[in-house]
């Protein structure tokens, strides 16, 4: 990666405190955190942005604000050079980045402030145009065919400015592997959580932090798997009538054996 980029780390939904109480669970979202922050560290990162649920409840506890702060601490203060300026228009060198940002918003109620202009995003300064890189973080239910959630329940994609050049899509923990095409101009990532926290299918796919390194204007996505996430096998037994308990845990038995194989 070359030193005149502006680089830019993307982890979201670390759900710190998730499982806290839990012997085995209670350190990973941390684990997983600072795997990001070392990483950033490694790949001598500008910044780092999360797009929502840092934390997994609104009233982390003590333990879990403790933990985090010091994790803070350690990797986000020191004696680098700071050479980002700016909270809302970032730049370094000749490249400009405006962040913005939108989220725990009940979604329909923010589609309805959207369809009545009841929001607005203000576009970046007319001098700057043509050389900044708009990001939205957003933290908001996605609508995909197979989502579970009604599309009048999500986030309408509509609603994102046409000068908005990336949104980093939090709150959907599935990691999608790329960004997509929104229109010409836009391009939307969903990093997914970085911890396990519900029994789904996807939570057993691959789970990864990004960076995306912008040089005037134009960008490329790295993808980092997150090797310190737990892994997670998921699978399912189809059956009329009781499944007998030994089928289970024979069923089990191959699944960890085939996995023990598959990591040795
Ligand atoms: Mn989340």
């Amino acid at each position: 990666m070359s030193s005149n980029s502006i680089k830019i780390f993307i982890t979201t939904d670390s759900h710190l405190g998730y499982k806290e109480k839990d012997e085995t669970l209670s350190n990973d979202a941390f684990v997983n955190l600072e795997n990001a922050f070392q990483l950033a560290e490694h790949f001598d990162c500008d910044l780092l942005l999360h797009s929502g649920d840092l934390f997994h409840t609104a009233t982390p506890s003590h333990w879990s604000v403790n933990k985090a702060l010091k994790l803070f601490s350690q990797y986000c203060l020191g004696s680098k050079q700071l050479e980002i300026k700016n909270p809302v228009i970032l730049k370094k060198k000749d490249q400009y980045v405006c962040l913005y940002g939108l989220g725990y918003i009940h979604d329909e109620k923010v589609n309805k402030l959207f369809l009545h202009r009841n929001i607005h995003f203000e576009p970046p300064p007319k001098d700057l145009e043509r050389k900044v890189f708009c990001i939205l973080l957003l933290h908001q239910n996605r609508y995909r065919i197979k989502s579970a959630v009604k599309p009048e329940q999500c986030f309408e994609n509509q609603n994102i400015p046409d000068f908005i050049n990336f949104v980093v899509w939090g709150h959907e923990h599935e990691c999608e592997l790329s960004e997509v095409k929104l229109n010409s101009q836009t391009r939307i990532l969903q990093p997914g959580s970085s911890v396990i926290t519900s029994l789904k299918l996807h939570e057993s796919m691959p789970k990864n932090h990004f960076i995306l390194e912008l040089k005037q204007n134009r960008y490329r996505l790295h993808r980092l798997p997150i090797s310190t996430a737990r892994i997670f096998i998921y699978d399912e037994i189809e059956s009329d009538n009781v499944v007998e308990s030994d089928t289970v845990h024979e069923k089990i038995q191959i699944l960890l054996l085939s996995q023990t194989v598959t990591h040795k």
